[in-house]
């Protein structure tokens, strides 16, 4: 073999090996990767009536623009997609119930491959609206309310507290108790608990004091009852008298009343600890103490269209209405 044809096959053959590297080289660059997904989520808490704003613009690829990659969005993260895939990185998205909800975002390449992304997000109750059910966080006793004038009632009396004895009083112990009319815990289901007057004002003598109202309530004032009284018709002339007072304005307050308020003639305990009256009278303590052992109350009968408004002795127990503040 000359030398020259030598040198030609080894030419030949360098050739060979780099193009053979360059070819690899080629493959290297071309080689696709998924595309990395990322997305933020405004806000991060809200309410059912919140409107959620996704953001994936974000997400990146090694070959693809943003503008090439496709977005999917499962809203609660449970495997099924709920948007189809979209060019859009952005989204929206409303809860229809509270809790936590985790989100999942599928971003796809033009060769698809896909990445994934969560977060997640707190959904709440929305805010309370009178006339809406009511339920307290403390024990998830649900109260129907009605708006009536200026003012927000509970619509139904507070049952809350654990039962005792109508033969004990209640006391100053860091927790609610309640009576059950004759003793009997379906009578609490039915008319709402019975209240001492310290132990429903939780040993305030502020007017409109919380007492055991839920958060966001609280034990109406005389005066907040005379509100009511003249909202129902009561003329201003009468609501600051005592005894009987003004004309039908009690039939509309009765349960079937006309106002929405829908009391309950649940009776109540004397301070001897019998349990009287029920089916008679609806009776009700106000925030409003007179005496060191009277408080301004309200009397609905049975038998009278009327209101009465009297003192009477803080160690009787009546229903409760809670005011929303
Ligand atoms: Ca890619
Ligand atoms: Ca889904
Ligand atoms: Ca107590």
């Amino acid at each position: 073999m000359s030398i020259l044809k030598c040198c030609f096959i080894l030419l030949i053959i360098s050739f060979v090996i780099t193009s053979c590297k360059k070819d690899n080289n080629d493959e290297d660059q071309i080689q696709n990767n998924p595309p990395v997904a990322s997305f933020t989520v405004t806000p991060t808490t809200g309410n059912t009536s919140t409107t959620f704003n996704f953001d994936a613009s974000a997400s990146h690829d090694d070959n693809d623009p943003l503008s090439s990659l496709q977005f999917r969005w499962d809203w609660e993260n449970d495997g099924n997609w709920d948007t189809q895939f979209s060019n859009d990185p952005t989204s929206t998205h409303q809860y229809g119930t509270e809790g936590d909800h985790a989100i999942k975002l599928l971003v796809q390449d033009t060769e698809g491959l896909s990445g994934t992304d969560t977060r997640q997000v707190t959904v709440t109750n929305p805010p309370f609206q009178c006339g809406d059910p009511f339920t307290d966080p403390r024990d998830g006793e649900i109260y129907n309310t009605i708006q009536i004038d200026t003012q927000c009632w509970m619509s139904e009396n507070l049952n809350t507290g654990n039962m005792i004895n109508g033969n004990l009083d209640q006391a100053d112990n860091g927790e609610i108790e309640k009576y059950c009319y004759d003793n009997n815990e379906a009578n609490c289901d039915t008319y709402g608990g019975l209240y001492q007057w310290n132990e429903l004002m939780q040993y305030s003598t502020n007017d409109s004091a919380q007492g055991i109202c839920p958060d966001g309530w609280h034990i109406p004032s005389d005066f907040e009852w005379m509100t009511l009284e003249m909202a129902v018709g009561m003329p201003e002339s009468e609501v600051v008298k005592s005894g009987l007072r003004g004309t039908d304005e009690g039939a509309k307050l009765k349960a079937g009343g006309s106002s929405g308020f829908e009391a309950l003639l649940g009776g109540y305990r004397n301070n001897g600890g019998s349990f009287l009256s029920i089916g008679s009278y609806a009776t009700f303590f106000t925030s409003s103490h007179s005496t060191i052992n009277l408080s301004w109350c309200r009397y609905l009968f049975s038998t009278k269209d009327q209101i009465l408004r009297e003192k009477f002795e803080k160690t009787f127990a009546y229903s409760v209405r809670c005011i929303k503040d």
